[in-house]
């Protein structure tokens, strides 16, 4: 068995549960804050057999979109604030940041 860790865009987050339950897949959906942006993303916990995950990965590039966001870098340390001018600059977040793990036990009680 495999627990596939999904960091999605929220905007994507609903789509791809509904794709996921559809194909009869669990999933838990955490929410999340990125560590970069600090702006909240949503954490999919999916737990699936091992011959399952290519179907569950499918899934996710299907539906996650990579998407510009500007973003304002953060000011250097108190105390220069005041001189600092910030531009915003463009990054590219998404689709999705996916980890597949081993699960050593799975168990329901
Ligand atoms: P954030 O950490 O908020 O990052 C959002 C986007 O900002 C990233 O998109 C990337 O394009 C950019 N970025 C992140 N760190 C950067 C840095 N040090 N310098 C310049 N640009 C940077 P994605 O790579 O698509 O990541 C989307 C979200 O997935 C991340 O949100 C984070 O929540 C998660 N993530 C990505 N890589 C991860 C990892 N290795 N471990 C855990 N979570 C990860």
């Amino acid at each position: 068995m495999k627990l596939v860790i999904a960091v999605v865009q929220d905007k994507d987050s609903g789509r791809l549960l509904g794709a996921l339950v559809d194909r009869g897949h669990s999933a838990t959906k955490l929410a999340s804050t990125g560590g970069f942006l600090r702006e909240g993303n949503t954490t999919l916990l999916i737990g699936v057999e091992d011959s399952e995950v290519e179907d569950v990965l499918r899934l996710i590039g299907e539906v996650c979109q990579s998407r510009q966001q500007m973003v304002n870098p953060m000011p250097p340390a108190a105390g220069q604030v005041e001189s600092y001018m910030t531009y915003p600059v463009e990054v590219t977040v998404g689709g999705a940041t996916v980890f597949v793990l081993d699960v050593e036990r799975f168990a329901k009680f």
